[in-house]
């Protein structure tokens, strides 16, 4: 896109949501959502990780060369739905990504319009608890932009994020479980300057084993954390009442809600 065109959409964007210019990591950092999220006190593993790992600690990042030539899918690799694989025939350009729940300006953003948005580039390793890690290079609009656009209100303090894939038994019990894959992130997380939602992978759009057309990419947290194939952000003040009540699709069968690696 050209820089006119940039320029008119973060005019306009400034304009409806009033809110861009906190998208400085200081100035948002400074709210008082963002500083209560930092004083609150949720378990001890994560109190004393992030007292160590200060607030907004930087994940590694790698060079060029040590991107994996193809970089591994794991979880759901093509969602089997019509409504997904009508999305795939159409080059995903009808696929919204709505934010909304606590917020004071509920958004409807289109792919493009997650293009528009200054992108951040990382080359990060992706770690999988299942014991595997791949290094790629992800592309996306800084979540902090799009929540400083939508403006969280006070009581928010979770990111949900609601994904386009049903799960199919994976507890093996010889019934399909209907529940679609979800996660969650406290609003440190969220704000954190490499948190994207990424719709690119190597310089190209997302594939859909990858999760197109847009992931989550928080880079201080495990595999499962990274949700594929978003459509829906919610902002809650708790997490008791969706799903199972623990935060995520994994964590609502046994895995930790805090995956700090
Ligand atoms: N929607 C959705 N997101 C998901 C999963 C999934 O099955 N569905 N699997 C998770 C797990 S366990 C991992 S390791 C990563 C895998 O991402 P990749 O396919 O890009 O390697 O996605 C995570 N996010
Ligand atoms: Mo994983």
């Amino acid at each position: 896109m050209s820089d006119a065109s940039r320029r008119n959409f973060l005019r306009s964007a400034t304009l409806t949501a009033g809110a861009l210019t906190l998208a400085g990591c200081r100035s948002l950092s400074q709210t008082q959502w963002v500083q209560d999220v930092l004083y609150t006190a949720e378990g001890l593993t994560r109190r004393v990780q992030r007292l160590f790992a200060g607030t907004h600690t930087l994940a590694k990042e790698y060079a060029k060369s040590d991107i994996a030539p193809v970089f591994r899918a794991n979880g759901t690799l093509n969602p089997p739905t019509d409504d997904y694989q009508q999305h795939v025939r159409d080059g995903f350009v009808d696929w919204e990504v709505k934010v909304e729940g606590l917020v004071e300006h509920p958004l409807t953003l289109s792919i493009a319009d997650l293009r528009k948005l200054p992108s951040r580039t990382q080359i990060t390793r992706h770690d999988c608890v299942e014991g595997w890690s791949c290094i790629g290079e992800w592309t996306g609009a800084p979540l902090k932009l799009v929540l400083a656009m939508a403006r969280p209100k006070p009581n928010a303090r979770y990111c949900v994020f609601y994904c386009a894939d049903p799960m199919t038994d994976t507890d093996n019990d010889g019934v399909a479980d209907d529940d679609f894959y979800y996660e969650s992130h406290d609003l440190l997380e969220c704000t954190h300057p490499q948190t994207l939602l990424a719709y690119q992978l190597n310089g190209k759009p997302l594939p859909v084993a990858n999760g197109a057309p847009v992931r989550l990419r928080a880079e201080r947290q495990l595999g499962y954390k990274q949700a594929k194939y978003i459509e829906r952000i919610e902002l809650v003040e708790s997490f008791a009442h969706i799903g199972g009540g623990k935060g995520g699709y994994w964590e609502d069968r046994g895995y930790n809600w805090y995956g700090g690696i």
